[in-house]
């Protein structure tokens, strides 16, 4: 019998599958990563593991119940992270049913799954802060927590509701410890380049470095809980320590809005007064917009004794220094 815990991690070469991977091997766990196959290698986040003994990855796909049996019959896990998402909200406009067959119809298949094959497995779901949508239902002091009403905006945000409230189903009717954690946003220097954080960080890189003169962005007045992807998996895992599965809202408690990551970010360069730089395109505008959201996670500080340790700006600015060192090194090759 091995003394390794085993946790299978979806979507592992994601922003938050890499930092759980990461983390759960550095606890001494057997991590068995899925990844849906591509015609182009992206595996960037998690390559420095591929020789780890402790770390094996399986082509998989959210759409594919059978693959989901098979690793389940094959690998008998204590603990399931599922990340893999079309995670964009403005692409989910444009390819919704793509995104909810995913996010809605492949949790189910992995609940079904967990159900079936190994009741015994400890379930985290990746749920959102974009399920609070504009409800508008919180504490201006405090912002949103477990029991605020969810008006969901997005197809993207409709179908995690969906597999929010599965979850909750699968724990509450069979007895499944499935837990959601409500995570609002969090970046890192492995963000993906499209989310409006990296695209700011990346550019203001290439401006520095003379590669760049303009950034196109849309609204930057929406405002977000922005928190750093690292301390957020920890939340991830204290979630399945716990004897009882349960929600949890994940966030800073401070919003801002994109102008403020704006300014951060450029002045931190050196760059001066951000609207030298940035023009606006309605292209970028969605169809349906989050216009604000503040997170309280007083519930995780207080039973999983989580809390954050990287505010906005420091974020802001480890972002940047992160896009600047490795286009610099690129040039210098
Ligand atoms: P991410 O960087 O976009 O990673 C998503 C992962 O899912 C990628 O590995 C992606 O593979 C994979 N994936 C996409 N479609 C798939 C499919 N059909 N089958 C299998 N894998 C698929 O997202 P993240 O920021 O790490 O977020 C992790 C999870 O938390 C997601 O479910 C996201 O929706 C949710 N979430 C994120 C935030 C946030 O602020 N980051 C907040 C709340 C919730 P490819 O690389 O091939 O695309
Ligand atoms: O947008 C505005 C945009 O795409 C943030 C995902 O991880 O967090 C993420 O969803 C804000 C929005 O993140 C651009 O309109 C302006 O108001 O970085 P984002 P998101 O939509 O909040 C949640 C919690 C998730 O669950 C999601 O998976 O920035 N914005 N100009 C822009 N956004 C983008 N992407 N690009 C722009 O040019």
């Amino acid at each position: 019998m091995s003394m390794h815990k085993t946790a299978i991690i979806t979507g592992v070469n994601g922003q938050d599958g890499s930092y759980l991977a990461d983390l759960l091997i550095s606890k001494g766990y057997r991590v068995v990563g899925l990844k849906r196959r591509t015609s182009s290698i992206n595996t960037t986040r998690v390559d420095h593991l591929y020789d780890n003994p402790n770390f094996k990855m399986h082509h998989y796909d959210l759409t594919d119940g059978a693959a989901v049996m098979h690793i389940l019959e094959k690998y008998k896990p204590d603990e399931f992270y599922n990340l893999a998402a079309q995670s964009h909200v403005a692409v989910s406009f444009e390819i919704p049913e793509y995104t909810s067959d995913g996010i809605a119809g492949g949790t189910l298949k992995i609940l079904e799954g967990i159900r079936t094959v190994t009741p015994y497995t400890r379930y985290y779901q990746a749920s959102s802060s974009e399920m609070f949508g504009d409800s508008k239902d919180y504490d201006p002091e405090r912002g949103y927590n477990e029991g605020s009403r969810m008006m969901p905006v997005s197809p993207y945000a409709v179908a995690k509701l969906h597999a929010h409230h599965m979850t909750r189903v699968y724990r509450e009717a069979y007895g499944l410890h499935a837990t959601s954690g409500i995570l609002f946003n969090h970046e890192s220097p492995r963000r993906g380049e499209t989310f409006v954080t990296r695209k700011i960080t990346m550019a203001a890189a290439r401006i520095r470095a003379g590669l760049q003169e303009k950034l196109t962005l849309g609204n930057l007045d929406a405002h977000r809980d922005w928190g750093f992807a690292g301390d957020y998996v920890e939340a991830m895992w204290l979630m399945l320590q716990q004897p009882v599965a349960d929600d949890y809202v994940v966030a800073t408690g401070k919003t801002h809005s994109v102008r403020e990551f704006l300014e951060v970010v450029f002045s931190h360069a050196g760059l001066g007064d951000y609207t030298q730089y940035v023009d606006f395109d309605a292209r970028l505008l969605r169809p349906n917009e989050v216009p604000y959201l503040l997170g309280d996670s007083y519930k995780a500080r207080r039973v999983l004794e989580w809390e954050p340790k990287v505010d906005m700006p420091a974020l802001a600015r480890m972002m940047f220094d992160s896009d600047y060192e490795s286009l610099y090194e690129k040039l210098r090759k």
